[in-house]
């Protein structure tokens, strides 16, 4: 793994969380996108080398929405990015962890993706990011 490409942060209201972000920070989202396979809303905002990512669930069946109701808004996942995600998926796997997927999907901001499951990482949601060029 390379380093941490964004956290994700899961929020009810996409449109109010930008708001209260962008008065964190100091500055707006620089991102915008929907990402429907994966039923979110996003927004992306870029603070020094780091990333930021808030994710609003798009439907109630999203992985997002689910989250809220468990667990109520706050960090969902790390995402790190790594030179090949296949690779990195085949030597995790080989590792024991579960991939969420077995092929790496279309992720926001031009990434190819691919979720491990929290059971096995101290219950945190690790995401895989490897550039698209
Ligand atoms: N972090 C830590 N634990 C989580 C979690 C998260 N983000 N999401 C769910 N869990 C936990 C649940 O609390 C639950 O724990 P318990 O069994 O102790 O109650 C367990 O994982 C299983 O959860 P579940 O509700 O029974 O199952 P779900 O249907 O919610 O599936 C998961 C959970 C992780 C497999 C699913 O959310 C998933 O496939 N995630 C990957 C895809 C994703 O998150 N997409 C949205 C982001 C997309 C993007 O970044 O663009």
């Amino acid at each position: 793994m390379l380093k941490i490409e964004h956290l994700g942060i899961a929020v009810k209201n996409l449109e109010q969380s930008n708001e209260l972000f962008s008065k964190l920070f100091g500055k707006k989202p620089y991102k915008l996108e929907k990402v429907d396979s994966e039923a979110v809303s996003t927004s992306f905002f870029m603070i020094g080398d780091n990333k930021i990512e808030l994710l609003e669930a798009t439907n109630p069946e999203s992985a997002i929405a689910k989250f809220i109701d468990k667990k109520g808004e706050g960090i969902h996942h790390i995402a790190f990015e790594v030179e090949d995600v296949v690779m990195e998926m085949k030597r995790l796997q080989n590792e024991g962890f579960t991939l969420l997927s077995a092929e790496p999907k279309k992720g926001a901001d031009n990434k190819l993706i691919c979720f491990l499951h929290p059971k096995e990482t101290n219950g945190v949601l690790i995401e895989l990011c490897q550039e698209i060029k």
